[in-house]
């Protein structure tokens, strides 16, 4: 079964999403998604000059070997633009394998391991109060996990957390610069944590993100004082390109730490993993090569007792969602989801099998990845130019979104 046509659909319901469909010479066609929130031309554009004409008249069938074409050819080797466009072409081909030998792709990759992947959704509130209806909306929809993120009193705007006006957190938007102060952030967290589990007892687990804006010394004096609250994880306490950063953090503290969604290949993880310096891996199947290499990064850590936690924020498509939905169903080491929010004009662009029910996401039984994209409709959708925004600290220097 050859590759007869590959096109990138650039769509932009509310938010801007990268897909790749490949066509082969029976009809059978597979989508993946190549998303890079605020950098998505660049991914299209690497994806229609440089992959697609690689990819025509190539066997469909053959996964691994075009992975590894596309990955060493390039010598340029990793990045997130390059291992985004391989994870777009990677998904659509396991979406084509799994419908041409008429089976879901969890099959293929080991059949089912666990009843439904645990996912976790997100609490964000301008208050303590706000937050805390919040997290019990959710539980009471059936989420057993949630990610808690509440506005740091001062403040105007920050990472997670809705603007005054009740739109979305600045993402998408023209570009802008919030201030920040990690002062004030790290004396109201823990409060704002003993206040929730104080509301909702011991049982539902409870998450958090840092968004890297912390140094090693900040991220264990909040980790240690966060330690009674039982988190499920501390989430990109600190930034990873230095991962020494993870080394001095973990001798400060034992929340669980968390990290990765930035990753893009399996090097990215190698010393944390290695060294049991964080206990989850925030690698996504969008951001890191696909589902070929999530798996090659999730069997290195499993026996390292790392587990995986994938970054689905509401920036992934759902054709993400779907990919991490069959590789979670089926990895040992998997153990938690992201379950960012999708429009109602996003699931309609791209319609799916998985679901979530009762706190667990499921991947559905339909053959491939269950998931679709509706090409008129992302006709009527044009690309929309956005940045995500940064922060300026007190003294006006640049800091980490
Ligand atoms: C998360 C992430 C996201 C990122 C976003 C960037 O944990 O869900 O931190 O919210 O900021 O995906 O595009
Ligand atoms: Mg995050």
């Amino acid at each position: 079964m050859k590759i007869e046509d590959a096109r990138v659909i650039v769509a932009s319901p509310g938010r801007n999403y990268v897909t790749l469909k490949i066509v082969t010479d029976g009809g059978i066609y597979g989508i993946g998604d190549a998303t890079l929130n605020g950098r998505e031309l660049a991914v299209a554009s690497y994806l229609s000059e440089h992959v697609v004409p690689l990819l025509i008249g190539r066997e469909a069938m053959n996964i691994e070997d075009t992975w590894q074409l596309l990955y060493r050819s390039a010598y340029w080797r990793r990045g997130p633009v390059t291992m985004a466009a391989i994870a777009a072409v990677d998904m659509a081909l396991w979406d084509i394998k799994g419908k041409e030998l008429g089976t879901p792709v969890w099959n293929l990759l080991g059949g089912r391991c666990r009843d439904g992947l645990l996912v976790y959704s997100h609490a964000s509130g301008r208050s303590v109060d706000q937050t805390i209806e919040q997290v019990h909306t959710l539980i009471a929809a059936g989420y057993r996990a949630v990610r808690v993120q509440c506005l740091v009193p001062g403040l105007e705007a920050m990472y997670g957390v809705p603007r005054a006006d009740g739109a979305g957190d600045g993402k998408g938007l023209p570009f802008v610069e919030n201030d920040w102060s990690s002062q004030a952030y790290l004396r109201f967290v823990p409060t704002l944590f003993a206040a929730v589990r104080d509301a909702v007892g011991p049982k539902p687990a409870l998450l958090h993100d840092a968004h890297h804006r912390l140094t090693p010394t900040q991220a264990g004096w909040l980790g240690k004082r966060l330690e009674d609250f039982q988190l499920f994880w501390l989430e990109d306490a600190v930034p990873a390109e230095w991962q020494d950063g993870y080394k001095i953090l973990r001798h400060h503290t034992t929340t669980p730490l968390a990290v990765g969604e930035v990753f893009n290949t399996i090097f990215d993880c190698d010393r944390l993993v290695r060294n049991g310096w964080v206990d989850y891996i925030r690698a996504a199947p969008v951001h890191a090569g696909g589902i070929t290499h999530l798996r090659k990064i999730a069997d290195y850590a499993a026996p390292h007792h790392v587990k995986i936690g994938c970054h689905g924020a509401g920036d992934l498509s759902p054709v993400t969602m779907a990919a991490a939905a069959h590789f979670g169903i089926a990895t040992y080491n998997a153990a938690i989801q992201e379950h960012g929010e999708h429009s109602a004009a996003t699931h309609r662009l791209f319609p799916h099998h998985w679901s979530v029910t009762d706190g667990y996401l499921q991947p559905g039984d339909a053959p491939g990845l269950g998931v679709d994209i509706d090409e008129d409709l992302a006709g009527q959708l044009p690309y929309e130019r956005a940045y995500l925004p940064v922060t300026r600290l007190e003294d006006g220097t640049v800091g980490d979104w």
